[in-house]
């Protein structure tokens, strides 16, 4: 069966090649405030698991619409030789050279395809649109149009009365902040449009929703697993005192960032974001060094925080939680444990609580064990900084090229949990700071983080 196609089409610069990556999730496809990015028609296809369900072809913009319609004939031509004349004029080798831009992106239309016309709603009608909804007119296709409120909607009422005498379906749509349930509104009317394609486009929504879920689960899974491994992390390294505890220490610290790191890519190629730049200097986070001071502070609980929520979960009476670390050792600003301590300027500005150390002999060698972090807010910095990682990408489109922004949330996140939620939290990293956590329990956790990502995504919207 033919999968259901339409043309992007509209005038140079208004969001056509926009629209076409938004809806097939393709972060590739050339977008630019250059007017006449696009130069060619270029098909693309919305796939889920690799099967194509519909076909979106990016167009180059109208150029010389009304001298193209003047050459066939415009007012004057009978209504019944109108798509002839389309035909005619792409079978003509020396006009299509003369309107190669009209030629492109009339050429997917009269070979089946839908019409989905963008305007800018920013902008006001002008006459100089007329003849580009002629030529589309003439084609007899099914037509639709999209209202993209570039920058603003000043003009979007005047573009409905416009359209609505052109088009049958008007809808708006902005590619670079659509939702989900926006895009299936899309899907929706474009199935009005066109019925022979609707059982398909009723498919794909159904699909897509399925999608969705799953790859809110593997963003889940991704973050439980980086929980599990990161919580527990050591690592060894032979050699003699403190340059040997020092080497472990940062050989430590690193490892861990790269599992958060990676964490981060994945969540972002569960959602199609491929070439996303994820690194910490590139993103707007206030604090972006995993193990600085002030960062933990930011994505944690705070001291009290922490004391109320271990009182509220049982954990410090039933001496679970390794919260007891001097007097004054929840605060990262007083360095505690003697690893710490003794590595010097090195921790200087990474004032951690405590870090796990074990030195066993190898022979006339030591070998020094650094870790875990045992520090209760750990799990919670690792956590929340994934949460806000996910939110960005589940509300990014791909026709965004800026740099992804992500919210400014971390003081709030915490705060929406209540403190029996966050001592259950606290519990359970405690236990995963201690061993990991085997298949079925990371797969557990997996839901619970999806539920937690869920509240805070809906109390945000
Ligand atoms: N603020 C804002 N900018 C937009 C929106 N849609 C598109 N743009 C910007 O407008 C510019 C043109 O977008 P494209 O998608 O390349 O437009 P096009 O119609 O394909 O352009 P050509 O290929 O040159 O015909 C880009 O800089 C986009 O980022 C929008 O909804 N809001
Ligand atoms: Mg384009």
């Amino acid at each position: 069966m033919n999968l259901p196609k339409l043309a992007i089409v509209g005038h140079p610069n208004r969001g056509k090649s926009s629209l076409v990556a938004t809806l097939t999730e393709d972060e590739r496809i050339a977008i630019s405030p250059v007017s006449g990015t696009t130069e060619v028609a270029e098909p693309f296809n919305l796939s889920v698991a690799d099967t194509p369900y519909l076909t979106l072809v990016d167009t180059p913009g109208f150029q010389r619409a009304r001298r193209l319609l003047e050459m066939l004939g415009g007012d004057e031509l009978p209504l019944d030789q109108r798509p002839n004349a389309i035909q005619s004029f792409l079978a003509d080798i020396n006009l299509c050279q003369q309107f190669p831009d009209e030629a492109a992106l009339l050429a997917p239309i009269v070979d089946g395809a839908g019409i989905l016309y963008v305007v800018d709603g920013g902008r006001p009608y002008e006459e100089v649109y007329a003849p580009e909804m002629e030529l589309l007119r003439w084609t007899s296709a099914p037509r639709m149009a999209v209202i993209n409120p570039i920058g603003s909607d000043r003009h979007v009422a005047q573009w409905q009365q416009v359209l609505n005498q052109q088009f049958q379906v008007v809808r708006v749509f902005n590619p670079l902040a659509s939702g989900f349930n926006t895009r299936m509104q899309l899907f929706n009317a474009f199935s009005i449009l066109a019925p022979q394609w609707q059982h398909q486009l009723q498919d794909l929504q159904a699909v897509l929703a399925a999608a969705r879920q799953s790859r809110a689960l593997e963003a889940a899974g991704w973050i439980a697993r980086l929980l599990n491994q990161s919580l527990s992390f050591k690592v060894s390294v032979i050699g003699q005192g403190d340059l040997a505890r020092t080497a472990a220490e940062k050989r430590l610290l690193s490892q861990l960032a790269q599992q958060e790191q990676a964490c981060w890519h994945n969540i972002a190629s569960a959602y199609r974001f491929s070439e996303l730049d994820l690194s910490i200097d590139q993103l707007s986070l206030p604090e972006d060094d995993l193990f600085n001071q002030q960062a933990w502070q930011l994505w944690g609980l705070s001291r009290k925080q922490l004391w109320l929520a271990a009182g509220a979960s049982g954990a410090l009476a039933g001496g679970a939680l390794d919260l007891a670390v001097g007097g004054t050792s929840l605060l990262m600003g007083t360095v505690t444990g003697a690893g710490v301590a003794s590595a010097g300027a090195f921790w200087a500005d990474r004032k951690l609580a405590k870090l796990g150390w074990a030195k066993q002999l190898l022979g006339s060698k030591e070998s020094w064990q650094c870790g875990p972090v045992k520090h209760a807010n750990f799990g919670f910095v690792l956590l929340a900084r994934a949460l806000v990682v996910w939110l960005a990408v589940d509300q990014r489109t791909h026709a965004q090229r800026d740099r992804i922004v992500l919210q400014d949330m971390q003081s709030q996140l915490w705060q929406k949990l209540s403190l029996k939620e966050q001592g259950q939290w606290l519990r359970l990293f405690a236990k995963m700071q201690q061993a990991p956590l085997a298949d079925k329990q990371q797969a557990e956790l997996a839901e619970q983080i999806l539920a937690l990502f869920e509240k805070v995504r809906s109390e945000l919207s």
